[in-house]
């Protein structure tokens, strides 16, 4: 990706996939243009013309060109840039875990009962392998964020919405974990800003 290049982000804010995203260009220092869904409303025309296929946010597109899922969105980003290499140090083990930890956490606060209790076990037993992997490193990939950082920060900003529904606390499950969020959750600035482009 030049600095000359067009870039805008298709997403709406809250997103944790669009979040991803946020975080891989605010990562790479790009420069890009939002172009914000209504949640409340029906999908608009462009996103209906650009990802035939899910009809999801977000999408990236990159001089006109849309690129889709969250995750081939952020190796897209990573492959085109060279200041960090973000997937380097990322191993299959991390990219099958947090690809398996998203569909639990989403039973721990909108399940009942015993498919709640089932969806919070999971998602614990998840973050827990999670843990392991953060060893005693400030980042997943050691003194530098890594692909696995930017995957698994969304999740972090709904850890609140987990332990309220849940009743349970990730910082007694998790303390390493939780620092991390903490630590890199806090103090990471990503643009939210709202304004629309002129992508069509
Ligand atoms: N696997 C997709 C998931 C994206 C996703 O679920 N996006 C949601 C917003 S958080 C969406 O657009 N939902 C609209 C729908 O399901 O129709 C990714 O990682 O990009």
């Amino acid at each position: 990706m030049a600095s000359s290049d067009h870039i805008v982000l298709l997403d709406f804010l809250g997103s944790p996939f669009g979040m991803r995203v946020r975080l891989a260009l605010a990562a790479k220092g790009i420069e890009y243009q939002i172009e914000e869904e209504d949640s409340t409303q029906s999908k608009s025309s462009l996103l209906l013309k650009l990802d035939t296929v899910h009809k999801k946010i977000p999408v990236l597109i990159h001089n006109g060109k849309p690129i889709c899922e969250s995750l081939i969105i952020v190796a897209y980003i990573d492959e085109t840039t060279c200041f960090l290499e973000l997937l380097s140090v990322c191993s299959n083990i991390n990219f099958f875990i947090v690809i398996h930890v998203y569909p639990p956490s989403d039973k721990v606060w909108t399940a009942n009962g015993e498919e709640q209790e089932a969806g919070k076990k999971e998602f614990i037993d998840r973050i827990k392998l999670l843990e392991g992997e953060l060893k005693s490193n400030p980042y997943f990939g050691g003194e530098t964020l890594d692909f696995l950082d930017i995957a698994f920060l969304p999740l972090y900003y709904w850890f609140h919405t987990f332990e309220t529904f849940g009743k349970f606390s990730i910082e007694a499950e998790c303390p390493k974990l939780a620092a991390w969020g903490k630590r890199y959750g806090g103090g990471i600035r990503v643009r939210l800003s709202t304004s629309r482009s002129s992508a069509t």
